[in-house]
């Protein structure tokens, strides 16, 4: 694939340090001459890390590594004690060997995904450009979302969503394991949700579900990679899977003549109540919010998931009840972000739950409106803030993975826009809400939704090359060289084959990007 625009680039050292492949874009890079080849990589240092590398290294190159260190270790990894930001690093290939230095082991780490952007493969063995890179991230909360509802991912792929997310310095993975189509995640003490309500998806695919181990190691293999699992259990709406195994529990559907007009275009079907709903329509369904029963529901789950679940936070969801009376809707949402703050951990919620004037103090909001608030939307994400919780920034015309990159895409919906890269790449964070300082917003997040996603090559399709301008908006400060559109496709010229060769089947889409 060929993008256009960069052969505009004129080529003095500082562009020609900008064409390199490096997304997102780092602080600071300052090109040296030539190239330092190393026929063989040892790794020395810091060993969860460097164990890391030498498998990245094995399956790019197809050989084994070398265990030990060799008589010249051609990378060192160093920890030191200072008080450089968290999560930076610096690398530096100018000497005899690949030197890469942090103060804390996911600095390590992220020095280790840009230094995989650089290496090639030559006849001679490893090659690098000489280069200094000093580096570190915008915002500590650097999101992907995987629905793994609608269609279920198994754990092998969810992995490998946790490889593509990491390698451009992503170091969260929002779950969403509940929808109207499918629970996903075993509940010890509601056993029907995975006997009765994870069969069938939204589509005509079998389901599935993670069983406990099958969740704790996705979220281990995520941590050695420093990436938080933030699993949502979506509540009280997205919740028709929930009657399927307990019909009490769940509202009969609210169906308006735009869902049953929109499902005979569709030819799906419409939701019947205790019955799998394999349909695309959202905002029909809700939990019984009045009855006490409920909330034991809502607790058991809470508890279960946050003991088996090492990171801060939980997502409860909150989006779209467009049949729950406001009243009733904001009830559901004090209590249950408190039932989360029982459990020792943060809440985090879709930005409607700030219509709840009591949300639990330190709920995070996450912000899906557009990137120009629309109505209500810049008021219920500011609650989020004055009761003391952050903002992550999702704005579904910029950051929705599921919408089209071009109209003709096989693939995605369309509902937010069609979304591409130029677009994907052109916002800023801090302009979103206004009023909400930038202290205020913890990162961002690009989810993809799985209406239409069946398979990881589906979604690939979908996130790429997009994923990488929002890994560049979430870890690459605002402004600064190279911080261009320009740059950007530069830079993600020469990163398409990096991305190639580590299996990612990056389609053309961005090809008439200009
Ligand atoms: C909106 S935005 C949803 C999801 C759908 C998605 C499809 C939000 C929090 N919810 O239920 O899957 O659109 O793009």
């Amino acid at each position: 694939m060929v993008l256009t625009d960069a052969t505009t680039l004129p080529q003095d050292p500082i562009d020609s340090a900008l064409s390199m492949p490096l997304i997102p874009l780092p602080v600071h890079v300052r090109l040296a001459e030539g190239h330092l080849l190393l026929p063989s990589l040892g790794i020395e240092g810091d060993p969860v890390t460097a164990a890391l590398v030498r498998h990245d290294l094995q399956r790019l190159s197809g050989e084994a590594q070398p265990e030990g260190e060799p008589a010249k270790a051609s990378v060192s990894l160093a920890l030191v004690d200072d008080t450089s930001t968290p999560q930076g690093y610096i690398l530096d290939t100018r000497g005899d060997g690949i030197r890469i230095v942090a103060r804390d082991s996911a600095g390590l780490y992220y020095g280790t995904r840009t230094l995989l952007q650089l290496l090639q493969r030559t006849g001679e063995g490893w090659s690098v450009p000489r280069v200094l890179i000093e580096d570190a991230p915008r915002f500590a909360y650097r999101g992907v979302m995987l629905d793994v509802a609608r269609h279920f991912f198994t754990v092998d792929e969810v992995k490998a969503y946790v490889d593509r997310a990491t390698a451009l310095k992503f170091n969260h993975l929002h779950l969403h394991l509940t929808d109207d189509q499918g629970w996903r995640l075993q509940i010890d003490s509601w056993p029907l949700l995975t006997e009765r309500a994870s069969e069938g998806d939204a589509g005509d695919g079998p389901g599935g579900f993670f069983t406990k181990d099958d969740y704790r190691e996705i979220v281990g293999y995520a941590a050695e990679r420093h990436m938080i699992v933030v699993p949502e259990i979506d509540l009280p709406g997205h919740t028709h899977a929930i009657g399927v195994a307990y019909p009490d529990l769940v509202e009969e559907p609210w169906l308006t003549d735009q869902i049953v007009a929109e499902a005979g275009r569709l030819a799906q079907p419409v939701p019947v109540h205790g019955e799998h709903f394999s349909g695309w329509a959202v905002g029909h369904s809700s939990l019984r919010i009045g009855e006490e029963r409920t909330y034991d529901f809502v607790k058991d789950v809470l508890d279960e998931v946050a003991a088996m679940t090492p990171g801060p936070y939980l997502h409860i969801g909150g989006d779209e009840c467009l049949g729950t009376a406001p009243a009733d809707f904001a009830a559901f949402m004090e209590r249950a972000t408190r039932l989360v703050s029982e459990t020792g951990k943060t809440a985090i919620a879709w930005h409607e739950a700030g219509a709840a004037h009591d949300i639990a103090e330190g709920t995070v909001g996450q912000y899906w409106g557009s990137a120009v608030p629309q109505g209500s939307h810049a008021e219920e994400a500011t609650r989020f803030v004055t009761r003391g919780g952050g903002l992550i920034l999702s704005p579904s015309d910029r950051t929705y993975l599921d919408m089209k990159p071009d109209a003709g895409f096989p693939l995605g919906l369309d509902w937010a826009g069609i979304i591409p890269l130029r677009t994907a790449y052109h916002w800023d964070p801090a302009d979103v809400v206004p009023g909400v300082p930038e202290s205020a917003i913890l990162g961002i997040e690009a989810p993809l939704w799985s209406e239409t996603v069946e398979s990881l090559k589906d979604a690939d399709a979908l996130v790429f090359p997009r994923l990488t301008a929002h890994a560049e908006t979430a870890w690459s400060a605002r402004e600064g060289a190279g911080r261009t559109w320009e740059s950007y496709l530069s830079r993600l010229n020469a990163l398409v084959p990096v991305l190639q060769a580590s299996g990612i089947d990056v389609t053309t889409a961005a090809a008439d990007e200009s």
